[in-house]
């Protein structure tokens, strides 16, 4: 073969391996989960995104992995269909994320205490309020920079971007009342849960940004890391960002 050939069927084989890489992530990891759209409810430069992290989730296939869904957008946090199981969500660039998410799982505390930090969010904090129950307050709201995990058993999970440096220690129920009254039925409507609030922005141009939570929560697997850790839908996700 003459090295023109050459190079061209080198060339060839290797677009061919790239479009098998391409096709199985899309097709296979993230291909089956439904990504919620935020895009047409961003206004003013801003847009509202509502997660919920629960102790199980309603698959039938894993139903005692930890896990996360997204909101609808504008829809109600009190209905169960409300809730999509999946960790996949798309918003507009050079716009400000206004996150909630609601922490119905109980505490485990984060290997490193550098996760107990707030980064990466607007003003380096987040608000915090406890529920008893849904609509039911404990105590008051409290804006703070650190959600301390090791201090106290506080932290359920993290929501970070490692790419856009955002991390979210996310903090754990009343720990009594979880014990006594956990949500058992995901997506949660009820049962103890915090709910926390943070900004962010995106960045003015498109792409992929994977988020993932940082806290070991793969119960049963090694080093924790595995199962729901390692799968799109439950702790780790993807924000897509378009322009
Ligand atoms: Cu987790």
């Amino acid at each position: 073969m003459s090295v023109p050939v050459r190079v061209v069927t080198l060339l060839v084989a290797f677009a061919a391996v790239v479009a098998g890489a391409v096709f199985v992530v899309a097709h296979y990891i993230v291909g089956q989960l439904p990504t919620v759209d935020y895009t047409s409810a961003a206004s003013g430069g801003q847009v509202n995104v509502v997660l919920q992290e629960d102790p199980q989730n309603n698959s039938s296939s894993v139903p005692d992995w930890v896990s996360y869904y997204v909101m609808k957008p504008g829809a109600n946090p009190a209905s169960q269909s409300s809730w999509i199981h999946t960790t996949l969500f798309k918003v507009p660039a050079n716009t400000r994320v206004n996150v909630t998410i609601l922490g119905y799982d109980g505490c485990t505390p984060p290997r490193n205490n550098y996760w107990t930090q707030i980064q990466g969010t607007i003003g380096g904090t987040v608000s915090l309020q406890q529920f008893k129950d849904t609509g039911k307050p404990l105590g008051s709201t409290v804006v703070t920079p650190t959600i301390n995990g090791w201090a106290h058993c506080a932290v359920g999970h993290t929501f970070a971007i490692p790419s856009l440096h955002v991390f979210v220690p996310v903090a754990s129920p009343n720990t009594t009342l979880f014990n006594n009254n956990a949500c058992g039925d995901s997506p949660c409507v009820s049962g103890p849960y915090a709910m926390e609030k943070f900004s962010f922005m995106t960045p003015n141009h498109g792409g992929a940004f994977r988020w993932q939570c940082f806290v070991p929560c793969g119960g049963g697997f090694l080093d924790g890391n595995g199962g729901p850790m390692a799968t799109f839908g439950y702790m780790a996700g993807q924000m897509t960002v378009v322009k």
